[in-house]
């Protein structure tokens, strides 16, 4: 290691190992106890499970693996394994308590400091560049937007507050720009703290293709659900049909008609606040069959995960990927709305100066975007560090969503970086943009 170098990224990963813990430690303290235990919505698992899961996965990566130390508590593993315990049934596991569970993740967090400072990031895989500290920051960041579903789905009055973002003048550019076809370099192969399925850079083709400017916004949307959207199977695939017509789903989650006679207007529960819907900001809280619904509605289709990655990282004039939409820079508070900085997606149109060389905004930040593809891997895969973070995954059960929401952080995003979930989910922070093919 050069030196320098070496200390730059032991400060990078201190860095971030904290502000991942900066987060934790908000979100987990801003309820009182019996809300750290209890079960909000069978979809999560109680916020304290979190907490503890976040501290066990550290103490399995960086004390265990990378620094060789014996197990801490070694009976508590499988509590905190995501695999042998569904989210459902984690309120009825033997938890640590909320101080134990506190006390246990900070004792973690102060070993793996001071594994850090002795750390060499060169030789290994696991800690080349400093890889396993990213990963965990990253692991623990992903946890924390976990965390912010957990807190939107709560009852009860508000706990969370952050500034609104900015106001905008209403976004006067074109709806769509055209991306050329021909190849372009998807994933990476040398973004040091990139994970596994975001690996490794490869070619593909991409048939020239439209996509919208800005997220779809909730004004669009209302107008699908004005013109009757949900009551017509036309937009729907088979299974989207039967799941909402099962489910009553009508409108995106979260939403209410205003039952004021003649008001005509929709509100919508926002972090225990009540607020009638922006028009201009972009849709929150839709299932993948909604976005390819609304997609098929309006004439158009969802991008997929390539196309998305195109659109976000190819440069025409330099014929190369950058590592966002502006450039290599790190994200800053005028690139995107990352970070849970704010508790809400930015007005559609804002952060000029974080669109891409055609002119795309928004593909980073806000609201994470469904495309229409299967979270497959890429040629060459290999798993890494373990089974369990991507591979299981793999396949036709899971869409990718891709470019992050407000509520994850820039260490855990990146015009590589990969989500996936199940095509129902919508109580994540998910909404969409279209594209159309170029007609020839
Ligand atoms: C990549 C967001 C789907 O939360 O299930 C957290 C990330 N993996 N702990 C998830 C993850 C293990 C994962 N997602
Ligand atoms: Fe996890």
């Amino acid at each position: 290691d050069p030196a320098p170098d070496s200390e730059a990224l032991r400060e990078r990963a201190a860095a971030a190992l904290i502000t991942a813990r900066d987060r934790t430690t908000l979100l987990t303290g801003c309820v009182d106890e019996p809300e750290l235990t209890a079960q909000h919505s069978p979809l999560m698992s109680p916020l304290v499970w979190d907490l503890a899961h976040i501290g066990n996965q550290e103490e399995q990566w960086l004390l265990r693996a990378v620094a060789g130390q014996e197990a801490i508590r070694p009976e508590i593993d499988s509590v905190y394994d995501a695999f042998e315990h569904p989210r459902a049934e984690r309120p009825r596991l033997p938890l640590l308590p909320p101080e134990e569970a506190r006390r246990y993740a900070s004792d973690v967090r102060g070993r793996a400091l001071d594994v850090l400072e002795g750390t060499a990031f060169h030789g290994e895989r696991l800690t080349e560049a400093g890889f396993a500290f990213g990963m965990i920051a990253q692991h623990e960041q992903q946890h924390d937007e976990t965390m912010l579903i957990t807190h939107q789905l709560r009852k009860g009055p508000q706990a969370l507050t952050a500034p609104d973002p900015d106001p905008v003048p209403l976004f006067t550019g074109p709806s769509e720009v055209l991306v050329p076809g021909g190849p372009f370099t998807m994933g990476t192969s040398d973004e040091p703290w990139a994970l596994d399925n975001e690996r490794p850079a490869h070619r593909r083709e991409v048939a020239p293709f439209h996509i919208d400017t800005t997220p779809v916004t909730n004004a669009a949307y209302q107008a699908f659900i004005e013109d009757g959207g949900y009551d017509d199977p036309r937009w729907w695939t088979a299974q989207g049909w039967a799941h909402i017509r099962r489910n009553s789903v009508t409108a995106p989650l979260f939403w209410q008609r205003d039952g004021t006679p003649g008001a005509g207007r929709w509100l919508r529960r926002r972090f225990g606040v009540t607020e009638a819907v922006p028009p201009d900001e972009p849709v929150l809280h839709v299932c993948w069959y909604e976005a390819d619904a609304y997609a098929r509605w309006a004439g158009r289709r969802l991008p997929t995960e390539a196309e998305w990655e195109k659109a976000a990282r190819h440069d025409p004039a330099g014929g190369r990927s950058a590592r966002y939409p502006w450039g290599d820079a790190e994200p800053g508070p005028l690139h995107a709305n990352l970070g849970q900085r704010h508790l809400r997606p930015a007005p559609a149109g804002s952060y000029p100066a974080g669109e891409s060389p055609l002119g795309v905004r928004q593909l980073i930040g806000d609201v994470w975007e469904w495309t229409s593809s299967d979270f497959l891997p890429y040629p060459g895969f290999r798993a890494f560090p373990y089974k369990e973070y991507s591979e299981v995954f793999f396949g036709p059960g899971y869409k990718v969503l891709r470019g992050g929401s407000f509520a994850v952080d820039a260490v855990a995003c990146r015009g590589t970086f990969r989500n996936w979930d199940h095509p129902v989910r919508r109580q994540i922070f998910s909404g969409f943009r279209t594209a159309r093919s170029e007609s020839v």
